[in-house]
Order: structure tokens, then C-alpha cells, then sequence
């Protein structure tokens, strides 16, 4: 970010707290609070409580010199390599025969994208999805090409299936084998983020191990530009999460950004496509989606389908969880 807003901050944050006697750090958060919508970044936002830790590290990224899409690179991958964290790289759900497959891909602001699905043994696929955009001429690598395309890119195989998620494998085999999509799974799912720097370029990341226990290669929202994440650096930007087979069928992340573009806020965005989803889409009574937006002032926005989503923001010295509005109940 730019020493000049840094210099600039810090000089109106310390008159505010004198001119109306406030401390520093209340001070710091009425300035943020109100300027980040009119300059712009640097910003970030990513889907679910693993966000927090993901925006932590993109700021100190971006901070320490990195590019936009560095940042939202390096954020993701703090949930893709997190054992805990179930939906998300290594330590993920596997699928319905007990493989670990993931899907992910990045947007840059020069509208240049990447991606990479069903994709094995591979701890970081975002990783794997920027060199698909920098290194080759092809949008999306799949399954075993993907994989090869890893190897000769140096990317190491490991086995990403930990004791705790094979257990769990054998317990839903035991118990009848039968898929059933689990959304809100432990207030963490798909992790995608957005970051917009102190210049307003945006750009987008979006990781995930998919639907737990679904059927071997089943392809989700999230590496498919447009549905599980889209940007546009004039407008904005917006990412998904959720049951991705409702969320492909809108094309939700574009259906936001195009909201957006005819005048919409970045929640009304997200609201307008999730009522979209629901008139074109069966909705069942276990089905969860949620949208986050950023919009190219910097203001962001989220709506789900159902209580229980909550998306975290990284703007200045303050890192934290938002709830989310919804459109139905559980
Ligand atoms: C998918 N959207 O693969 C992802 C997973 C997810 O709630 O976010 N599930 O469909």
C-alpha cells in the first residue's frame, strides 16, 4: 500500500482523535469506516472463519511488497495447507471412493484467470491454478493432466487424506454410503477471497476439496471463472461458496459482478442473485449459498441463502467476522 495514504492516514487519524477526543484506535476505525468506500483498498475479504486467518496473511503479503494476486495467492493457502480445516486442501473431505480432489483457481486485474480440477496430492492447487495462467496458453487443466502439468512444474505429490478424514470416510461407508450435500459444515467451507490494493486493482481466489463424499470426478463452482469466482477490475469482484452444482447452473459469481456493473451495491448484488438461484434452481431444505462481494470503491457486500454464513474483512488494523443477512430459513 502506498507510504503517502499510510503518511496521510496516520496524520488525519491523530487529528480526529484530538478534535473530538476520542483514542487512537477508535479514531483508526472512524477513519477506515469511512474512507475505505471512497479510496478504494487495500482490502480483502474472504468466505468463512478461516478467512480470518487467510486475510491476515495476504495484508502481510501485500504489505511486504506483493501484488494483489500475490496476496489472495498466499491467503488461500493458509486454509489449503491447515489439517483442521476440512473443505479446504490438505486435511479435506475426500470423495466417495476416499480420494482427497480438489478445485481452485485465481483472477488477476488484468482479467487473465487460471484454474485447475479434480485435481490429487497436490497441497496447493491455487498455486497450480496461477501457473496455468501464467505458463500456458489454456484457462483450465483437469484431473491427471492437471497433475502431470504440477509435476513438471515442481509441485511435490503428498498424501493430502489425513487419519481423521479417513476415519470419517470409513464411518459414512459403514453407514450407508449416500451422498447428501452438508453446507455450513463447522462455520468453514470453500475458502474464497477478494483483495482490492491501495491503486483499486482487484483480484481473486478460490479454493476448495468440494461437497464431502461426492462422486469421483465431480467438478464443483469453485474453479469454474464466472461461478465460484469472477473479476472485473472496472466493476468489482465477487466469489461463492455453498452447493456448487446450484451455483453453476447461475453462473452466480459474474451474475454479481454484472449486478453490480448496472448500478446494484455489492450486498444488493449478492441478495439479487441468490432470489436469481432460487426462481431458476430447486432449492432443498439442506441447500447453502452464499455470495461476497467487493466493488471497485471498495465497498463489500454478502448475502446467503440461509442463516449461519459469515464472511471476514481485512481493512486497516482491524481483521474480524461479519454476519451475513439472509433470504430463508434453515
Ligand atoms: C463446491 N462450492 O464444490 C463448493 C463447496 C462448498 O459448501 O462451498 N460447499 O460445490
Amino acid at each position: 500500500m502506498g507510504n503517502r495514504r499510510s503518511f496521510l492516514r496516520k496524520t488525519i487519524v491523530g487529528s480526529i482523535a484530538a478534535g473530538i477526543g476520542v483514542n487512537l484506535g477508535q479514531a483508526a476505525e472512524l477513519f477506515d469506516a469511512h474512507t475505505l468506500s471512497a479510496e478504494g483498498g487495500p482490502l480483502f475479504i474472504s468466505t468463512w472463519n478461516h478467512g480470518l486467518a487467510a486475510n491476515a496473511e495476504a495484508w502481510k503479503t501485500l504489505e511486504a511488497g506483493g501484488s494483489i494476486l500475490d496476496a489472495v495467492e498466499a491467503g488461500v493457502k493458509i486454509p489449503e495447507a491447515d489439517p483442521e480445516v476440512s473443505s479446504v486442501g490438505y486435511g479435506g473431505f475426500p470423495d466417495a471412493e476416499g480420494h482427497v480432489t480438489l478445485d481452485a483457481c485465481i483472477m488477476g486485474p488484468d482479467g487473465n484467470a487460471g484454474s485447475v480440477t479434480y485435481l490429487q496430492e497436490i497441497m496447493h492447487p491455487i498455486s497450480v491454478a496461477r501457473r496455468v495462467m501464467e505458463k500456458t496458453p489454456h484457462v483450465i487443466l483437469s484431473g491427471a493432466g492437471a497433475l502431470k502439468f504440477a509435476e513438471d512444474q515442481g509441485f511435490k505429490r503428498e498424501n493430502l487424506l489425513t487419519d481423521n478424514m479417513q476415519k470419517e470416510w470409513e464411518a459414512w461407508k459403514a453407514s450407508g454410503a449416500r451422498y447428501a450435500p452438508q453446507a455450513n459444515w463447522e462455520n468453514h467451507d470453500t475458502i474464497g477471497m477478494i483483495g482490492i490494493d491501495g491503486q483499486g486493482n482487484i483480484a481473486g481466489a478460490c479454493t476448495t476439496s468440494g461437497m464431502a463424499f461426492k462422486h469421483p470426478g465431480r467438478v464443483g463452482d469453485s474453479p469454474i471463472i464466472g461461478a465460484g469466482l469472477f473479476v472485473d477490475n472496472e466493476i468489482g469482484a465477487a466469489t461463492s461458496t455453498g452447493e456448487g452444482e446450484a451455483i453453476l447452473k447461475t453462473l452466480g459469481s459474474f451474475l454479481v459482478v454484472e449486478n453490480m456493473r448496472n448500478g446494484m451495491s455489492p450486498k444488493q448484488a449478492c441478495k439479487a442473485a441468490i432470489e436469481r438461484l432460487t426462481q431458476k434452481v430447486r432449492v432443498h431444505p439442506q441447500m447453502q449459498i452464499a455470495y461476497i462481494a467487493v466493488n471497485k470503491s471498495g465497498q463489500t457486500g454478502a448475502f446467503s441463502l440461509r442463516p449461519g454464513f459469515q464472511y471476514a474483512i481485512h481493512s486497516y488494523n482491524n481483521n474480524k467476522l461479519e454476519n451475513v443477512d439472509h433470504l430463508m430459513e434453515w
